[in-house]
């Protein structure tokens, strides 16, 4: 496969390279993209050199597939240019996400409704991919009524001028800053901007996309979207009311058998997922499993994935070798 990554430079792009090279990825042409400002930097593949290249370089050469992760903006402008040169776009912005024509896919949850026609395939956001991982199993099974997320969430997910502000206020240093207020000892709760409905534009990606990947409009979801300083992944406190009554080692079993997913829940040990294990991992992580007894059919669990990885370049490489191992592409 001819391989685009556009947005080679940035933080998700470099972890889609190492996704692509430890996954063994059939690449057998790269095309790093990134930004004009970018052109002819060396970046390195598998241990080999490469240059970065521009968008309209990258379209002549007419890639198999392209990922893309340089923003919303570059998305809108240049995904349907790949598609019209016959290029498969998997793209990792929320530009195309929410669009009617777009599937947006969980490899592990919908990808059987990939076909060749999808030439732009959306890839979810971060906090929204490792929620539904844990959720669909369960909407299979009970049913879901209503979801109450509350989101912990990493500053990675901001990009490199977040890390830089942090790293810059634990030195003391003034600088850039990437948030309206300090993130050393905070909590901010605003992730992306605000909509008029006086949630955030973050929040409203979990009511939306969840009920997208899942095919189900009926799931009634609320979410407040935090950002904490911290650098190894997103966790989530969820709140499940089912439509039926289940059986806690049930829920357990099902969510230890789901592909993707671990199970880290033992009180006894300290066990539980935490960003500082998650960090650098493919799998999202479950554990705090208990029912919530405040009312029927109810639970709580806690979440916790690297948002650079599931959350971004891993799950947009998932859908790419979906896109190979289905004859889909190229
Ligand atoms: P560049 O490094 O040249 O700015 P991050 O989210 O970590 O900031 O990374 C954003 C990625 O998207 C970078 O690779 C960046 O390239 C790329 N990018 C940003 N704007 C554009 C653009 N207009 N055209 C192509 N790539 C872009
Ligand atoms: C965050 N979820 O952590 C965001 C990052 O819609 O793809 C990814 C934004 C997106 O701030």
């Amino acid at each position: 496969m001819k391989v685009a990554v556009v947005g080679a430079t940035g933080m998700v792009g470099e972890v889609m390279l190492q996704v692509l090279a430890e996954r063994r990825f059939p690449v057998t042409e790269l095309l790093p993209v990134a930004s004009e400002r970018s052109v002819g930097k060396e970046i390195t593949f598998e241990g080999k050199p490469y240059k970065v290249i521009g968008l309209a370089d990258a379209v002549a050469t007419k890639p198999d597939i392209a990922l893309f992760s340089a923003g919303g903006a570059t998305s809108l402008e240049w995904a349907p240019k790949f598609a019209a040169a016959g290029t498969t776009v998997v793209d990792n912005s929320s530009a195309w996400r929410m669009d009617a024509d777009k599937k947006l896919v969980v490899p592990e949850i919908n990808a059987d409704a990939l076909t060749t026609e999808d030439k732009i395939i959306a890839n979810p956001n971060c906090s929204t991919i490792q929620m539904v991982m844990a959720l669909a199993p369960l909407h299979e099974k009970y049913g879901i009524e209503r979801v109450v997320v509350s989101t912990y969430q990493s500053i990675t997910g901001t990009g490199v001028k977040a890390v830089r502000q942090l790293e810059n206020e634990y030195q003391g240093i003034q600088g850039e800053m990437a948030y309206p207020y300090p993130i050393h000892r905070n909590a901010l709760p605003h992730c992306d901007v605000f909509e008029d409905n006086g949630y955030t534009k973050e929040e409203m990606k979990l009511v939306r996309e969840t009920r997208k990947i899942l095919r189900d409009d009926s799931i009634a979801v609320t979410a407040t979207a935090i950002r904490i300083p911290v650098v190894g992944g997103h966790s989530e406190s969820v709140n499940l009311q089912l439509k039926n009554d289940f059986d806690l080692e049930d829920i357990r079993k099902i969510l230890n058998d789901t592909p993707g997913v671990t199970v880290q829940d033992n009180t006894d040990t300290n066990t539980y997922p935490m960003p500082l294990y998650a960090h650098g991992k493919d799998d999202v992580f479950v554990g705090r499993i208990r029912r919530d007894f405040s009312q029927p059919n109810s639970l709580n669990m806690w979440i916790v994935a690297d948002n650079l990885r599931k959350g971004a370049a891993t799950n947009t490489v998932q859908i790419a070798e979906y896109l190979v191992a289905n004859k889909l592409v190229g």
